[in-house]
């Protein structure tokens, strides 16, 4: 059982966590089209770790024995003015993530759901990495600026991230 304000609020994430992978699958689908297959294979693999945030926030819920209404997905953009541009726009929602992390454990705390409160504490760690990964790669594009060898490089780095799905226990 877990209290209604704490349900809505961890059913409310599942949809945010959807979002994320649903707006990195965009931006994945826009870095294809100019041309940098590195960009979108980070993106995708972003993609899936989203999903698995979700599943994992999902799967909790059902732990606990309560069902879970799915919300409508909103639709993502579609378009960023450059590379910079849209992993700008990934931290800034990345930022807005942690912010509603910790509300979650504002709530988790407020009702004594100690439980839940541990359960969360993944995800402040999780934002902690996604935050730092986002600003590494704003720094870099900042520095090639303009350099056309240098997107070239980074894009290269940025096509060797492999995907790792959670393991079973920690979902
Ligand atoms: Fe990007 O960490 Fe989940 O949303």
């Amino acid at each position: 059982m877990l209290d209604e304000k704490m349900k809505e609020a961890l059913i409310d994430q599942i949809n945010e966590e959807f979002y994320s992978a649903y707006l990195y699958l965009s931006m994945s689908a826009y870095f294809s089209k100019i041309g940098l297959k590195g960009f979108a294979n980070w993106m995708n693999v972003q993609y899936k770790e989203e999903v698995d945030h979700g599943m994992k926030m999902f799967n909790y819920i059902i732990s606990r024995g309560e069902d879970v209404k799915l919300q409508a997905i909103k639709e993502p953009p579609s378009e960023w003015n450059s590379p910079l541009h849209a992993f700008e726009e990934t931290l800034k929602h990345e930022q807005h993530i942690t912010e509603r992390i910790n509300y979650l454990v504002d709530i988790a705390e407020e009702v004594k759901d100690r439980a839940t409160y541990n359960f969360l504490q993944w995800f402040i760690d999780e934002q902690v990495e996604e935050e730092e990964n986002d600003r590494e790669i704003i720094d870099k594009l900042k520095l090639i600026e303009g350099s056309k060898n240098g997107l070239f490089m980074l894009d290269k780095e940025l096509g060797a991230r492999v995907y790792t799905p959670l393991v079973n226990e920690e979902k």
